[in-house]
C-alpha cells in the first residue's frame, strides 16, 4: 500500500485499573494478546495489538491502568508507561466504567489534558446498565469532564458498539505507511506471552496482597522434535509467600502450571512441558536495579 492512500497511528487505551482495557484490544483483535483478571492491577507493560481495518494499521496500546496510590518502584514504573503512551499517541481511547466513576478516573482525566492529545471517550460494561435510557446521564457527564472528539458507549465483554469505534479511529489516524508487517499481531514475542500466562494464571488463583507481589522470569525455552521445553521462575517479594504459593503438597503451584500450559498449548501450537520454579528476592517490586533484571522498564 503507498503512502498516500494507507493510514497508520497509535491508538493508546488508557484508564484507571480494571475498566477493561485489556479485554477491550483482545476484542477487538479477536484473540487473546494481552492478560485479563477481575483484579486491579494485572497489565504491567505497554503491549501493542496490530489491527488491519480496511487501509488503516491501527496499533492498539493496551497499559497498565493509571493509579492514584501506588508507591511501589513497580507503581511507578506501570504510572509512566502510561504516561508515556498517552504522551506517544495520535489519538487517545479513555476509558471507563458504567456507572463506577472514581477519583482514579478524574486523576486519568487531569493526565490526558496534561498530554493535550486528541481523545475518545468509552464507557465500558454497559451491559450492566439497565436501558438505553441509563445511559444518557453518563455520557453527559463524561462529555463535561473533557473535551472527546467522540464517545462510544460499549461492552469490551460482548463486543456491543465496537465496530463504530474502530471505524473512527481507521478514519482519523494519520496517513502513514504501515509500520508493522500486514500479519502481525503484536508487538511482544512468544517468551513474553508466556511469562503473561503464567502471571494471569497466578493473579487468578491468589487472594488478596500476594498476586502484586509476583513476578515471572521465563529461564529456558528450548524447541525439541517432541515438545517445547519452558522452564520458568516465579519471584516472590517475601519468603513468608512462598508456602502460599506451593500450596499443600505442591497443589497449588501444579494448578497453576497446568491451566498455564493449557493456554501455552494454544499459543505455540505445540506440546510443552512447563517447569516453576518460585524463588525469593527480597522486595524485588520496589527496588529499581532488580524491576529492570526483570524486564520493567520504562
Ligand atoms: N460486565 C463486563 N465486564 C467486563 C467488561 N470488560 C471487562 N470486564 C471485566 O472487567 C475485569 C477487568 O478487565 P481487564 O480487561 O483486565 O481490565 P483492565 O482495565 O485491563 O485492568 P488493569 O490491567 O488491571 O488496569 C475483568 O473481570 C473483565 O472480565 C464488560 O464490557 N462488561
Ligand atoms: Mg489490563
Amino acid at each position: 500500500m503507498t503512502e498516500r492512500d494507507s493510514r497508520c497511528g497509535f491508538a493508546a487505551i488508557v484508564g484507571r485499573p480494571n475498566v477493561g482495557k485489556s479485554t477491550l484490544l483482545n476484542r477487538i483483535l479477536g484473540k487473546k494478546i494481552s492478560i485479563v483478571t477481575p483484579k486491579p492491577q494485572t497489565t504491567r507493560h505497554r503491549i501493542i495489538g496490530v489491527k488491519a481495518h480496511k487501509d488503516t494499521q491501527i496499533l492498539f496500546v493496551d497499559t497498565p491502568g493509571l493509579q492514584v496510590k501506588g508507591r511501589r518502584a513497580i507503581d511507578r514504573v506501570m504510572n509512566r508507561n502510561s504516561r508515556q503512551s498517552m504522551n506517544d499517541a495520535d489519538i487517545v481511547v479513555f476509558i471507563c466504567e458504567f456507572g463506577s466513576w472514581k477519583e482514579a478516573d478524574d486523576n486519568v482525566i487531569r493526565t490526558l489534558k496534561t498530554s493535550g492529545r486528541p481523545a475518545v471517550g468509552v464507557i465500558n460494561k454497559i451491559d450492566k446498565a439497565a436501558g438505553r435510557v441509563a445511559l444518557l446521564p453518563e455520557l453527559q457527564k463524561l462529555s463535561d469532564r473533557h473535551d472527546f472528539d467522540a464517545i462510544f458507549p460499549m461492552s469490551a465483554l460482548n463486543g456491543d458498539n465496537l465496530a463504530a469505534m474502530v471505524d473512527y479511529l481507521g478514519e482519523h489516524l494519520p496517513e502513514s505507511p504501515w509500520l508493522y508487517p500486514e500479519d502481525a499481531d503484536t508487538d511482544k514475542d512468544d517468551r513474553f506471552r508466556v511469562a503473561e500466562i503464567i502471571r494471569e494464571k497466578l493473579m487468578m488463583e491468589l487472594q488478596q496482597e500476594l498476586p502484586y507481589g509476583l513476578a515471572v522470569e521465563i529461564e529456558t525455552w528450548e524447541p525439541g522434535e517432541e515438545q517445547l521445553s519452558i522452564a520458568a521462575t516465579i519471584w516472590l517479594d517475601r519468603e513468608s509467600q512462598k508456602p502460599i504459593l506451593i500450596g499443600k503438597n505442591g497443589e497449588r503451584l501444579k494448578k497453576i502450571g497446568t491451566s498455564a500450559r493449557k493456554d501455552i498449548i494454544k499459543l505455540v501450537k505445540g506440546r510443552v512441558h512447563l517447569q516453576l520454579w518460585a524463588k525469593t528476592r527480597k522486595n524485588w517490586s520496589d527496588d529499581a536495579r532488580l524491576l529492570k533484571s526483570l524486564g520493567y522498564e520504562a
